[in-house]
């Protein structure tokens, strides 16, 4: 018997798949779509709609439905065999909502009737677009909302974290507020994890305590809606959302639609969760002590928490983790896109710009820059503008190296809270390919950093999910350890180790970068040399 299982990641840039053969402990298949490329009837940019208001942006749901079509026709053509799948499961950007009407049900459960699923599912929406995870335009809500909730502090350790704007609860207040009529007239808002989930089950999908942790409206310490959240964030919520369950739950068997691609009949559907929740997993950060540091689209710094504790200062998240138990999180906006935005200011390759890199010193003489490109998450930055200090724009390489240092101090100074020294940094997302930036997290950390085999860890954390889920179902429950372990793989001589030299540096240096950051965000003294660009 062969059991192979496959996760998707429906991300803010493309939609990958990644096939597992618990049998023979591989990966048998990994393939990946870009929106902007595949999909360009949409019009995206980097997976996202930009409007001339930057705080506002949204991205078309039906194009993540089309997504699947065409990623799994192609993984077809490309002769990918699904008839031995058992399970299926998938990542989905956090935050984001989609929002549906009456007719999703019905949809969802006659997507074979004829067509593809852009056909079929083009008339279920109740608002065409979608608010996602970059989306910072609600904090008028979100202040309404801690306040509606008694305080910053009562939301977070209700929540796991304050109210933050991209978070799905202040955005579907923000919807309410804008537009009432259509939010009337909406039945059912998914996250898109879970709409995604429902495409594949043919019917409406629970959402996680994953991906529900990161909506402003799940009570963190007893994982179901938070009555009063719900209450205080738009009228008759309670039933429009999908129910909350945990990360293990099976929806179904596979919508009969999928046949078409071959999956058998009786492949099991399993709730989906967000990309971060299912990079836990698929780093295999089931136990405490280690975090792993995802540079995506946006860069992200987690690790497992056992016992629930928030972040005072109300920068961090907490989210349930799918092993059980919790874990801890910081997101950055201003992550992959940063780094793209300044290689290619100077025409750099990825080549180029790991060079300049490795020609500069690290602690960049003292030059820093806060790399607010896009408004920050953490730190708060609504405003966006890119500050330097003492750094000349026309110093390419000083530039390259100025934005990766700030990335890395910026997270060594802002996870304090989780309580976790890490003396070990699993690295995964696209950006980890570049062992350059590898050697600057280490320094900064003073950790040893490895690199992933597989480099897409939230769509092997789907994967994984799904197999755990299956084993459960058939009454055959196998232990997170016995999952992960042959799966995720350090890479083979990718431990990198932390320069000495370099740590003592970095060590001084982020009392200069807080010292920067208090500056250009809450007036303090000026640190000498600054201007902006
Ligand atoms: P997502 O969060 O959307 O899943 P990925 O994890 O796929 O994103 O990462 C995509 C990003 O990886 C790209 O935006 C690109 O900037 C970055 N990237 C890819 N290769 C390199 C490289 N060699 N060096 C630095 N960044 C890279
Ligand atoms: C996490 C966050 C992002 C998105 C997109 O809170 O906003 O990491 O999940 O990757």
């Amino acid at each position: 018997m062969v059991d192979r299982f496959l996760g998707f990641d429906a991300s803010t840039q493309s939609l990958s798949a990644v096939l597992i053969d618990c049998d023979t402990q591989t990966v048998i298949a990994e393939h990946s779509i870009s929106y902007d490329e595949m999909l360009p009837l949409y019009c995206t940019e980097n997976g996202v709609l930009r409007s001339e208001d930057p705080t506002v942006v949204h991205s078309p749901p039906l194009m993540w439905a089309e997504a699947i079509d065409v990623l799994l026709a192609g993984m077809r053509s490309a002769g990918v065999d699904f008839s031995d799948v058992k399970a299926v499961s998938g990542s989905g950007q956090q935050h984001g909502s989609v929002y549906l009407n009456g007719s999703a049900e019905q949809t969802f459960s006659s997507l074979d009737a004829g067509g593809n699923l852009a056909d079929r599912m083009k008339g279920v929406f109740s608002r065409d677009t979608s608010p996602i995870w970059m989306d910072s335009s609600t904090s008028a809500q979100c202040e309404a909302l801690n306040e509606a909730v008694g305080g910053r502090q009562a939301m977070a350790e209700g929540t796991g974290s304050v109210a933050f704007e991209r978070f799905t609860g202040p955005q579907i207040r923000k919807f309410y507020e804008e537009s009432e009529s259509a939010y009337e007239n909406t039945a059912t808002i998914h996250l898109v994890s879970s709409f995604m989930a429902s495409i594949l089950s043919g019917r409406h999908a629970p959402i996680d305590t994953g991906d529900g942790a990161g909506m402003n409206l799940m009570d963190i310490s007893k994982l179901s809606w938070h009555p009063k959240c719900l209450e205080a964030t738009a009228p008759d919520l309670a039933k429009k959302l999908p129910p909350v369950v945990s990360s293990d739950t099976v929806v179904g068997p596979v919508s009969a639609y999928f046949t078409r691609y071959g999956f058998p009949a009786d492949a099991l559907s399993v709730v989906w969760s967000g990309d971060n929740p299912n990079s836990l997993i698929g780093v295999g950060l089931v136990e405490a002590g280690r975090v792993a540091i995802s540079l995506g689209t946006s860069d992200t710094y987690f690790g497992f928490m056992p016992e629930l504790h928030v972040d005072p200062a109300g920068e961090g998240h907490v989210f349930g983790a799918p092993c059980g138990g919790y874990m801890s999180l910081i997101c950055f906006k201003n992550g992959s896109l940063a780094r793209e935005r300044v290689r290619d200011r100077y025409g750099y390759s990825w080549g180029e710009f790991s060079k300049a890199l490795a020609s500069t010193p690290a602690g960049n003489e003292g030059r820093i820059m806060l790399p607010y490109f896009e408004p920050e998450i953490v730190p708060r930055v609504l405003d966006p503008g890119v500050r330097t200090y003492g750094l000349d724009e026309k110093d390419a390489d000083a530039n390259c190296r100025a934005v990766v240092e700030a990335q890395m101090l910026s997270m060594k100074l802002h996870a304090g809270w989780m309580g976790v020294e890490p003396l070990t940094i699993y690295a995964t997302g696209g950006a980890s390919a570049n062992r350059r930036i590898l050697q600057v997290m280490a320094d900064v950390h003073n950790a040893e950093v490895y690199q992933f085999e597989q480099g897409n860890s939230a769509a092997l954390g789907a994967a994984l999910r799904a197999a755990h889920a299956y084993f459960k179902d058939r009454g055959e429950e196998r232990a997170w350890g016995e999952i992960v372990e042959s799966f995720v793989m350090q890479v083979a001589g990718s431990r990198m180790e932390p320069h000495a030299d370099a740590v003592r540096v970095y060590a001084d240096m982020v009392g200069c970068y807080a010292a920067c950051e208090e500056h250009a965000l809450r007036g303090g003294p000026d640190p000498g040399g600054g201007r902006d660009v």
